[in-house]
């Protein structure tokens, strides 16, 4: 807990240890964390120094992008295209099977585990992590779904699933190969729980997703989907994921009040909107608490979940962000602990081990 820095350390260091004890042992869902942006700091520096890299180039980038990450007080974003230039070098250090089950185990007990800082409960109480399959020089796609998913099922199910990402990059036979990848874990009984479509905003084209997205949910997979993250999201974007009756929504920063009704009109249940405070004050997509969508949400009765999305470039934790709810303006939202407690079991309830379909 010590890492976390930004906005969320602001808020968690304004608390009185009452309300600390409080938010600690609130149940708490963690739905939207991607694998690769949840690596514990001390994690990858480890994985640094086994590092071999081939040549000058990705020297440079592997060093320059972990002394922004080691920076204490945080990294300073311009733009969330910034966040988008890490991953090439978190990347570098991940492609082996070994890695990859080194940073997995990691990040699931970073979430899992007790904190060790003094506090008994672990940060979530339910984890749904999420993460791209990635085909190396050193294994395939489902090779690494394997390894992720070793490590996950090494807790219970109501502790921990998996969600398979899709990139909005992917061409459409990547897609094909993620999502019957998914849809056959799950078959066989492995706990993949749900797609989700992440990835640079500004790329790919959501139409050509929407056959595979519905192919996933048709075969019983919960669906998630970035959606208008940024303005580079068009109303067609938008519409086309839409239109795939995703379960829930990751950001939903920039849904204009029409594409909100059609949102709410698609299920019965209305699709839960993953919120990640810190990674929206400091990818800067929120220019602050007072002006964040939460706001819209909540007053409107609408489910949402709090998430960290990437606590290695963000700097958060699941306390970190519970706190921004809690601490009192201009820290936090100033929510009562009744309203918190609320916003916590609205989280546990969006869960896609408890699809409300
Ligand atoms: C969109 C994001 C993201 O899948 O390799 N990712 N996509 N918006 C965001 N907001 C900040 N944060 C992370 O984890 C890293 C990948 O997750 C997606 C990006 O595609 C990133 O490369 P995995 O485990």
């Amino acid at each position: 807990m010590s890492e976390i820095a930004g906005p969320a350390a602001a808020a968690l260091a304004s608390l009185c240890p009452d309300d600390l004890v409080f938010l600690q042992a609130l149940p708490k869902a963690e739905l939207h964390a991607h694998l690769n942006g949840s690596i514990p700091i001390q994690t990858i520096l480890e994985l640094a120094q086994q590092y071999s890299p081939s040549t000058v180039a990705q020297t440079t980038e592997v060093t320059d992008t972990l002394e922004k990450l080691r920076v204490k007080s945080g990294i300073v974003f311009n733009e969330l295209d910034d966040f988008f230039s890490l991953m090439p070098a978190i990347y570098a250090l991940t492609t082996t099977p070994e890695a990859v089950t080194t940073v997995t185990r990691a990040v699931l007990q970073w979430f899992l585990n007790p904190t060790g800082d003094g506090a008994e409960s672990p940060q979530c109480t339910y984890l749904e992590l999420r993460t791209t399959p990635r085909a190396t020089t050193h294994m395939t796609r489902e090779r690494y779904l394997t390894i992720v998913l070793d490590e996950v099922e090494m807790y219970p199910a109501i502790q921990a699933a998996l969600i398979v990402s899709v990139d909005r990059r992917m061409s459409d036979l990547d897609l094909e190969e993620c999502v019957s990848l998914a849809i056959e874990m799950k078959n066989r009984g492995r706990r993949v729980v749900g797609i989700d479509v992440c990835g640079d905003p500004r790329r790919g084209d959501m139409q050509s997703f929407t056959r595979h997205l519905s192919r996933a949910k048709d075969a019983g997979l919960g669906l998630t989907v970035h959606i208008a993250e940024t303005t580079a999201n068009t109303t067609e974007d938008s519409l086309a994921l839409l239109s795939c009756r995703p379960d829930r929504l990751g950001h939903a920063t920039f849904l204009s009040d029409e594409l909100k009704a059609i949102a709410r009109e698609n299920r019965h249940c209305k699709p839960c909107i993953e919120i990640c405070l810190s990674s929206n004050l400091l990818g800067k997509t929120a220019a602050s608490l007072d002006a964040h969508h939460i706001h819209y949400y909540l007053k409107n009765d609408h489910p949402v979940v709090i998430c960290t999305d990437d606590t290695l470039p963000f700097r958060t934790s699941c306390l970190g962000e519970y706190s921004l709810l809690l601490a009192q303006p201009p820290l936090g939202l100033g929510l009562t602990r009744d309203d918190v407690a609320r916003v916590a079991r609205m989280g546990m309830d969006a869960a896609f081990l408890r699809p409300c379909d």
